[in-house]
């Protein structure tokens, strides 16, 4: 069967140089590299690459204050040089380049147009976001994220019925989570590292469960530095089950390649076969799917890694 893989190349906009990190910089992970070696591996393989249309800023304000907009807008036009910190941001990872409102418009548009897609009748899309979203709030930008691309599909997904966001990326998807918190028509499941030691630090834990009506659809799974393969399989096997309980009509993956062993930033033990295993366990959801692109920095491997991961998602299917 064809799986479409929504890219556009204006994601090369935005190159950040450096981050600080402890105390001092150091270079830039989530660099364009990492989208180009991924769609490198898609050339001339069945999987059809389509361009995104670009998204309309009304549907942009649906998950994002318009002021916050704005304010990248403006401050990515007017810089000459990028800079970290401002007034929506919660760390000093997460710069402002004269790229970054193209490129984050660009990567929203590209998670927009893969949920129109699957809205329309396709069972996989895979939407190649850059720079990716689910650290990113409605009005704070961190994590190398600006705009949430999961919600932003999330959000018109919930327009045709039920939603689940499964979260795989190394870190908690904090944005994510304080998007939907309230929400019971988006379940929100996300696997990552125990937050006491790693980013975001201040969210992510088993506590977290969602208020009001939202209470008891957000579910963390914090997983130990150097989980492996058989306790992430379990783990992951237990959010599939509550997904499976909740029975949506949709399913939004944010696909963070930062488990990888090999990942230069991450702290899990998941070789790259491991990755096959995942999409396969997922597919057994059997449910119309959206793969979002999040974090992943062990550039040289993400092709593999993607692949292996879209194969494993195709399996069951046909
Ligand atoms: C989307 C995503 O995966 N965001 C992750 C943001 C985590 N950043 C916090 C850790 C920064 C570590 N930077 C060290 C670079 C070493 N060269
Ligand atoms: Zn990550």
């Amino acid at each position: 069967m064809s799986l479409k893989i929504v890219y556009s190349p204006i994601h090369k906009t935005h190159y950040p140089e450096r981050e600080f990190f402890k105390g001092e910089f150091v270079k830039h992970v989530e660099v364009p590299e990492r989208a180009q070696n991924i769609v490198k591996i898609f050339k001339g393989s069945s999987f059809e690459i389509v361009e995104p249309k670009l998204i309309s800023l009304s549907d942009l304000y649906i998950t994002h204050d318009k002021s916050y907009v704005e304010f990248i807008r403006k401050a990515s036009f007017s810089t000459t040089r990028e800079f970290l910190s401002n007034k929506y941001s919660f760390d000093t990872y997460t710069p402002i380049t004269r790229g970054c409102f193209t490129a984050s418009l660009v990567s929203a548009s590209v998670a927009k147009h893969g949920s129109d897609l699957v809205i329309s009748g396709e069972k996989l899309v895979y939407s190649l976001c850059r720079p990716p979203g689910h650290h990113a709030s409605r009005n704070k930008m961190g994590g190398y994220c600006y705009f949430n691309n999961a919600a932003i599909a999330a959000n018109n997904f919930s327009n045709h019925g039920k939603v689940a966001i499964l979260d795989i990326d190394f870190h908690h998807g904090n944005g994510t989570q304080e998007i939907f918190y309230e929400r019971n028509d988006v379940l929100y499941v996300s696997i990552h590292a125990d937050p006491t030691h790693y980013f975001p630090y201040s969210s992510g834990f088993r506590t977290e469960r969602g208020i009001g009506k939202g209470l008891g659809y957000n579910l963390n799974f914090p997983l130990a530095k150097g989980t492996n393969a058989s306790t992430y399989i379990l783990e992951l096997k237990k959010g599939l089950m509550e997904i499976k309980k909740y029975k949506p009509e949709f399913l939004v993956v944010s696909a963070g390649f930062d488990t990888y062993l090999k990942d230069p930033i991450g702290g899990f033990d998941l070789s790259i076969n491991c990755f096959q295993e995942i999409g396969m366990q997922i597919s057994m959801l059997n449910l119309p799917t959206l793969v979002v692109q999040e974090g992943g920095y062990c550039v040289q491997d993400l092709g593999i890694v993607c692949q292996n991961i879209l194969r494993g998602l195709n399996t069951l299917r046909g």
